[in-house]
């Protein structure tokens, strides 16, 4: 890309991220005591996004039944995911940068309040695995790019080329014909991976892990790996994750939002909503993107909402693993 496509494009990101108050005044603020149709109480309770959410909450469930604790369960139910390389939004077979490099971002938070989380990272199998590391074995919370890849090496683990697979490859030489930056709605439909733990006892982890948005700025980080916007977890009160546009979910500290909002009496669905009310009140261009959001809170209810519609989620409660259209914003 020459320098002027370059920034003719970075404009354009810029104009689509332009921050607005939108006519929309937050009347959902307003309701009380929403709760989610499909949710009950009690635990064990894996919940994550996407249909991929599926297969790993099997692996997520399987785990804590096994005996493993809360932040192995998340751990291994989302390296599934990671793992698979016809994934085009998590690990390493997700959509390239602009420069056609594969950056990866991921988050943990056990029942403690602990958080690690690794962010611009490349040829790193399961990014998740890293974010436990730096949890667990640095006094550090967040590590990126090169240093977080030493960091995979000290430990053993292997970095990987980081070559495109041969449908990212095709879907980023299409892209290069144009060169048109528009993040596009439901492109989600394969989206990062959060999901959050429950066990019998109401003690919650969660974690968070994508390739971040195709054709991104290289360099470019988004939510999933800053803890507070992807991904909150307070075992006191609840755990939050977030999908879509990553930028409006870091402008607003969405999980964060919808955790707290829990605090103060919201239910798992009056803070998603709550989150996703806020997003559209602080981005005039709302409609142009997507943002999903799922929460849990201590007695196992749960709440998930879209900013529009094609948000789904999997939980896996009561022995069943089901995928769930959420509700939405936008009808
Ligand atoms: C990001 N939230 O990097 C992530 C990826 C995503 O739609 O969910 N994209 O912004």
């Amino acid at each position: 890309m020459n320098r002027k496509t370059f920034i003719s494009r970075t404009a354009m990101f810029a104009a689509f991220s332009t921050i607005g108050t939108s006519a929309f005044a937050g009347s959902n603020t307003k309701k009380k005591h929403i709760t989610n149709p499909n949710s009950s109480k009690g635990g064990p309770l894996i919940i994550s996004t996407w249909s991929h959410g599926m297969p790993a909450n099997e692996e997520a469930m399987k785990t804590l039944l096994a005996g493993g604790s809360l932040v192995d369960a998340v751990e291994k139910g989302v390296m599934v995911v990671e793992s698979d390389k016809n994934n085009t939004s998590v690990g390493l077979g997700g959509f390239p940068d602009r420069e056609g490099i594969v950056t990866l971002d991921a988050s943990i938070m056990d029942q403690n309040g602990n958080a690690g989380s690794v962010a611009f990272v490349q040829g790193i199998e399961h990014p998740i695995s890293l974010a436990r590391a730096v949890m667990e074995k640095t006094p550090h919370v967040m590590i990126v790019g090169k240093g977080a890849e030493l960091f995979a090496k000290s430990l053993g683990i292997t970095q990987l080329p980081n070559a495109l697979t041969d449908q990212t490859k095709k879907a980023w030489q299409d892209w290069l014909k144009e060169k048109n930056y528009k993040p596009v709605i439901n492109i989600e439909n394969h989206d990062t991976i959060g999901l959050l733990a429950m066990d019998a006892n109401g003690n919650v982890s969660g974690c968070c892990t994508t390739s971040g948005l195709a054709w991104k700025m290289h360099g470019r980080v988004g939510d999933s790996p800053v803890i507070g916007a992807g991904l909150f977890v307070d075992s006191e009160v609840g755990a939050a994750t977030c999908t879509g546009l990553g930028e409006t979910v870091l402008r607003t500290l969405a999980s964060h939002l919808a955790v707290e909002k829990m605090r103060d009496g919201a239910t798992p669905q009056e803070a998603c909503e709550e989150a996703i009310n806020r997003i559209v009140k602080k981005h005039a261009n709302y409609k142009d993107f997507q943002v999903g959001i799922l929460a849990v809170n201590k007695l196992g209810e749960h709440g998930a909402y879209g900013l529009q519609k094609g948000f789904n989620y999997a939980l896996h409660q009561h022995g069943t693993n089901k995928l769930f259209d959420a509700d939405y914003f936008l009808k």
